[in-house]
C-alpha cells in the first residue's frame, strides 16, 4: 500500500493538473493532494480565481484523488510525510530540486510539466 502526496493551488483546473494527478496516482495506491489555502496562495504571490472551498470541491471529484488536505505553510511537508505515512512525494519539474530535503523521509519524484497550458495563460486569455 503506497501513499503518494502532491501540493499545489489547482486553480482553474486544466489538463496539466489532471496529467500530474493521474501520473502521481499511478505511482502508488492512494493519492493525497495538499491544496493551498487562500492565505497561503497570497503568500505565493498567486491570487487564485477560485477560492479554497471551490478548488477543494473540484479536486475531491477527480477519480485520481483519494484525499484533499489544506496547505497552509511551506514547512508542513516534513510533518505531512510522517503524519500521512507518505511513500512518494510528487511535484511538477518546475520545482525540480526544491524539495530534495524530503529525500530523507520518502521518495521524491519531479514529473515533466504539461507544455502549453497554465492558469496564468488562461487568465491572460480571459
Ligand atoms: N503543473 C503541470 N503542468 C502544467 C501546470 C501545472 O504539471 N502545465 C503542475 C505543477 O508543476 C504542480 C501542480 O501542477 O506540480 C500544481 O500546479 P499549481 O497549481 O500551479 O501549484 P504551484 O503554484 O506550483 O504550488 O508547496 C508547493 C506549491 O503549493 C506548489
Amino acid at each position: 500500500m503506497k501513499t503518494v502526496i502532491t501540493y499545489g493551488t489547482f486553480d482553474i483546473l486544466h489538463i496539466g493538473h489532471i496529467n500530474i494527478l493521474k501520473r502521481a496516482k499511478a505511482l502508488g495506491d492512494k493519492l493525497i493532494v495538499a491544496i493551498s489555502s487562500d492565505e497561503f496562495n497570497a503568500g505565493k504571490h498567486k491570487s487564485s480565481l477560485l477560492n479554497y472551498k471551490n478548488r477543494k470541491a473540484v479536486l475531491e471529484s477527480i477519480r485520481y484523488v483519494d484525499m484533499v488536505i489544506p496547505e497552509t505553510n511551506w514547512e508542513q511537508k516534513v510533518t505531512d510525510v510522517e503524519k500521512y505515512n507518505i511513500d512518494i512525494f510528487v511535484m511538477g519539474d518546475d520545482w525540480e530540486g526544491k524539495f530534495d530535503f524530503l529525500k530523507k523521509q520518502c521518495e521524491v519524484v519531479y514529473l515533466p510539466r504539461t507544455e502549453g497550458i497554465s492558469t496564468t495563460q488562461i487568465k491572460e486569455e480571459l
